[in-house]
């Protein structure tokens, strides 16, 4: 990776990817992707260059990775599983027309890409515990079957045109510089949230409900990882089972707790977000990201909880 744009840069991953490639690569090397309404502010604006790239407008994509002599692209435009059940079709258009665009260029240009997957691309037919790399998916939701589907189109992309295309399946990823939006999983950023405010929380997802989590500086290594990993060795690509911890509301709760003896937790469950979560698997087998490129994370649920609560205490002055 030398030059880098980044589609999607000011989300939740984008805006702390952004800023670490930076760190290694030098700023005026990664691009900061950008839609209107949704600009770099502060340092993310400050310590590169940013340009408006709408993953619907190959256009658009093609400009950027022209200007800036781009040799990887970071596809993180996406809807996240619930927001995409309430409009599937503008899902559909920014997962998989957005993937399209992206490939496209990619294959013209001869850049590598990073499409993330997700333990959303499991279904109900998947086998639910240490969930295998190769085994059935049939997702039921939209975000699931533009999961799916993006992982077979790039690894096509690899196959039919020799496009360095490279995924993981990144289980919930909690993080406190920007918060995700209308996940199944975003309940486990939540909780932080109104622990370190000092409110009670409201919990969504029932008790019993395992899902894959992972802190976000692990989620970022493997992003950088897999991209920086020699591919000689790969016999997957698109995409790698990752894993870190698996938990329940319960199990999260009593963690906190153990920092915050008075946090409370009620539970009023949102049926949309629980049924999508009990399609998903309670834990995934990540052997062949370990063997293929040497995937290993580093924070356990009391690092992330330790490390978590003392950032967003500093934040709300607690
Ligand atoms: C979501 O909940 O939609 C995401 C995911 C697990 O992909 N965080």
């Amino acid at each position: 990776m030398k030059n880098v744009l980044i589609i999607g840069s000011t989300g939740q991953i984008g805006s702390e990817l952004t800023m670490k490639l930076r760190g290694i690569y030098g700023g005026a090397n990664i691009v900061a992707g950008y839609i209107p309404g949704a600009e770099p502010k502060g340092e993310l604006l400050e310590s590169g260059p940013a340009e408006i790239v709408d993953i619907t407008n190959v256009q658009q994509i093609a400009d950027a990775v022209e200007k800036y002599h781009i040799d990887t692209i970071y596809n993180l435009a996406a809807l996240l599983s619930a927001v995409a059940e309430a409009k599937p079709q503008l899902a559909w258009k920014i997962g998989l027309g957005g993937l399209f665009n992206v490939l496209e260029v990619a294959r013209e240009k001869k850049c590598a890409v990073f499409t993330p997957s997700s333990i959303g691309s499991f279904g109900d037919d998947t086998p639910k515990d240490k969930t295998p790399q190769d085994t059935i998916h049939n997702p039921h939701t939209m975000y699931g079957v533009t999961k799916v589907s993006g992982e077979l189109l790039s690894d096509y992309y690899f196959y039919r045109f020799g496009v360095d295309t490279r995924s993981v399946r990144f289980p919930g990823l909690i993080s406190y510089v920007t918060p995700p939006g209308g996940g199944t999983t975003d309940y486990a950023v939540d909780i932080y949230y109104a622990a370190a405010k000092g409110e009670k929380f409201i919990c969504p997802i029932a008790a019993g409900t395992f899902m894959d989590m992972m802190y976000m500086p692990d989620a970022l290594r493997a992003a950088i990882e897999i991209m920086e990993a020699d591919p000689t060795k790969f016999i997957h690509r698109n995409s790698f089972n990752i894993a870190s911890m698996s938990f329940d509301p319960e199990i999260i709760y009593n963690n906190i707790r153990k920092f915050m003896p008075d946090f409370q937790m009620e539970y009023q469950v949102d049926p949309l977000r629980q049924k999508i979560a009990d399609s998903w698997p309670n834990s995934l087998d990540d052997t062949c990201a370990r063997n293929e490129w040497g995937w290993k994370p580093e924070y356990d649920l009391d690092t992330m909880t330790k490390d978590m609560l003392a950032r967003l205490k500093e934040r709300f002055g607690k």
